[in-house]
C-alpha cells in the first residue's frame, strides 16, 4: 500500500495538492479537516465538539481525531493506498497511526512536507476566508494562533518520521503545477 502523509502548516496547500495526488495515484484521500467540517455541517455531537476547537484555531483532542480517522480507514478496506491530509498533527496521533497501520501489515511510505513562509500562509488563508465561510480563516489572530499551534504541537511530527528516513521537505511556494511535480518526484523516489 502507498500510505502518504501530506504535511505542512495551515494554508500550505495540502488540500490543494491532495486533490491532484489522488487523481494521479488513484488512492483514497482522508482529510481530517474535511471530516470535521462535514460533521459540523450536519450538527452531529462530534461536529459540535470539533467546532469549539476549530473556531479558535486549536487542535481537536487526539482521542476524538484518532477514533474518527480509524473509522474512515476501516470503512474503506480495499483501497490501494491512502493520502493522510492534515493527520497526524501530534506525536500521539503519529504513534497511533503507526500501530494502526502495523495491525494491518502496512506502514507509512513517506511524509511529504510543504515548506511555506508564515506571511504567505497568512495571506493565502485571509484570501480564502473571503469566500470559504470558514470561521478559522477570517481573523488574522486566529490564523496566527493556528500557525503557533503548528509550531508547538505539530512540527515535531516531521522529526518523528525523519528518524526512519521517511520525511521530505518540499518548497511550497510557486505555481500549483510546479509544486505538484516536486511532490511527485519525492513520492516516486520513496516508493
Ligand atoms: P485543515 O482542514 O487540515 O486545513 P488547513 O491546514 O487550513 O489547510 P491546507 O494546508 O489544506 O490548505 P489549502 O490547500 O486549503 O485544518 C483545519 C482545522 O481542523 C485545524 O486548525 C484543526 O482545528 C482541525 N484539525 C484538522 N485535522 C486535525 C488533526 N489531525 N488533529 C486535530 N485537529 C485537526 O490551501 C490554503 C489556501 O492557499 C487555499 O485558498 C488555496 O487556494 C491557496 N493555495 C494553495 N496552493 C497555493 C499556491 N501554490 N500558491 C498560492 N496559493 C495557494
Amino acid at each position: 500500500m502507498l500510505n502518504l502523509i501530506l504535511f505542512g502548516p495551515p494554508g500550505s496547500g495540502k488540500g490543494t495538492q491532495a486533490e491532484k495526488l489522488i487523481e494521479k495515484y488513484g488512492i483514497l484521500h482522508i482529510s481530517t479537516g474535511d471530516l470535521f467540517r462535514y460533521e459540523m455541517g450536519n450538527n452531529t455531537p462530534l461536529g459540535l465538539e470539533a467546532k469549539s476547537y476549530m473556531a479558535k484555531g486549536e487542535l481537536v483532542p487526539d482521542e476524538v481525531t484518532i477514533g474518527m480517522l480509524k473509522n474512515k480507514v476501516n470503512a474503506n478496506p480495499h483501497v490501494s493506498g491512502i493520502i493522510f491530509d492534515g493527520f497526524p498533527r501530534t506525536i500521539a496521533q503519529a504513534q497511533a497511526l503507526d500501530s494502526f497501520l502495523n495491525e494491518k501489515n502496512t506502514q507509512v511510505t513517506a511524509l511529504v512536507a510543504l515548506d511555506v513562509p508564515e506571511d504567505e500562509l497568512v495571506s493565502r488563508l485571509l484570501n480564502r476566508g473571503k469566500s470559504s465561510g470558514r470561521a478559522d480563516d477570517n481573523d488574522e489572530a486566529i490564523i496566527r494562533n493556528r500557525i503557533a499551534v503548528y509550531k508547538s504541537e505539530t512540527a515535531q511530527v516531521f522529526d518523528y518520521y525523519s528518524a526512519t528516513g521517511k520525511s521530505k521537505l518540499i518548497p511550497g511556494v510557486g505555481s500549483i503545477e510546479d509544486i505538484f511535480s516536486r511532490l511527485v518526484t519525492a513520492i516516486d523516489e520513496a516508493c
